[in-house]
């Protein structure tokens, strides 16, 4: 299977929900007068009752040639909001989009395919400013830190980013910050076997700000092009943990100001709106250069990712779509409105 039919086969099973609302929301409300297209509206030339019914169905006498349309009003309007709202994308960017949209086309009659063209064009604009690439530097290594809550597909992570980053001819090192658990450290050197990259750890309870500077000392002796840094997972409401994690931030510094060069928050995306709260307390201690968003495959929140680009600008690096070394994709914004949409396969 292709790496596009594989994101889109999993993201479509799990963003359906946005996918079959939108459907619903045109057919509850079905404009029985709309049989006629409004010519005047550009978006009806896709939507054509031909293309739809078909050549062969139409002189078999099936098919109505029928596809249905709704006036955009405020109960339709309401209705969308809401349903952005469920798909969370949060209270505030659900009313800027739906605001949007009715400045644009209130009045007009739309389709399934016309609205999820409209809504898919609106979530572009807002995603497009944050897709970006993981920035590198000359730094030598360039140092990566890795932060999270609890579970959110870290270390996972890691490993898929270390084979993209060696396959890109970069020369890493990894260092097995998670100095609590001995079971995080094997799950890092399982990993650095199967990309072979070195794991540098330390005892078990060790320090993790004592060994992030012991490998970033190393990693710079040894001419390392990346340094990627794995953390344990912290909570947001535990200040000790939160304040270790600043810790690290500083002991670093002390060998490179600029340094950490990258640190990246990964988000689980089952968690939904608690998103939120995990980018704004880990952006009150350490300075938050990029997301990463996991598990879009096994959730139907991907509007979370919406809301994300909407309230905070900060760029998004990459989206997990698996378990697996190769399922970490580039984020695209465009493809992913359409997947969200339920437009993708439409076309
Ligand atoms: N379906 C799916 N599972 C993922 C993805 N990323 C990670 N996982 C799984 O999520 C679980 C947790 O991943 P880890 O990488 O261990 O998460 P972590 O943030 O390092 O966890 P802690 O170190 O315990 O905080 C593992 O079972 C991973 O295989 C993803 O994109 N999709
Ligand atoms: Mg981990």
């Amino acid at each position: 299977m292709s790496f596009l039919a594989k994101l889109k086969s999993r993201l479509t099973h799990s963003t359906s929900k946005l996918e079959q609302g939108l459907g619903d929301l045109i057919e509850e409300g079905e404009d029985e007068s709309s049989t006629d297209y409004d010519m005047s509206n550009p978006l009806d030339k896709d939507t054509k009752p031909e293309k739809k019914a078909g050549f062969l169905e139409k002189m078999l006498g099936g098919g109505s040639g029928r596809v249905p349309t709704r006036r955009l009003d405020d109960d339709m309007l309401e209705s969308l909001e809401d349903l952005l709202i469920v798909s969370d994308m949060g209270y505030d960017t659900s009313i800027r989009i739906s605001s949007h949209i009715a400045q644009e086309h209130m009045g007009k009659k739309l389709s399934t395919v016309q609205l999820k063209s409209i809504l898919a064009n609106e979530i572009t604009d807002i995603l497009e400013p944050v897709a970006k690439p993981i920035p590198l530097f000359s730094a030598k290594p360039q140092v990566i830190l890795i932060a999270g809550v609890n579970g959110s597909g870290k270390t996972t992570t890691i490993g898929k980013l270390s084979s993209q980053f060696k396959e890109a001819g970069k020369d890493i090192v990894i260092a097995a910050c998670d100095t609590f658990r001995a079971a995080a450290v094997q799950q890092l050197e399982v990993w650095g076997q199967r990309v072979e990259v070195p794991v540098l750890k330390a005892s078990t309870n060790t320090d993790p700000a004592a060994l992030a500077y012991k490998a970033y000392q190393l990693a710079k002796e040894e001419g390392k092009d990346l340094l990627i840094i794995d953390t344990a997972g912290r909570l947001q409401n535990r200040k000790d943990l939160m304040e270790e994690l600043a810790k690290i931030v500083r002991v670093i510094k002390k060998i490179d100001s600029e340094a950490p060069h990258n640190t990246l928050l990964v988000l689980d995306a089952t968690t939904g709106q608690n998103a939120i709260s995990q980018v704004e307390v880990f952006k009150q201690l350490v300075d938050i250069s990029g997301l990463i968003m996991t598990k879009l495959d096994g959730s139907a929140k991907g509007g979370i990712l919406v809301a994300l680009a909407a309230k905070f600008s900060l760029p998004i690096h990459a989206i997990g779509i698996g378990e697996g070394i190769d399922d970490l994709s580039p984020f695209d914004p465009e493809q992913f409105a359409n997947i969200l949409t339920g437009l993708e396969g439409q076309e």
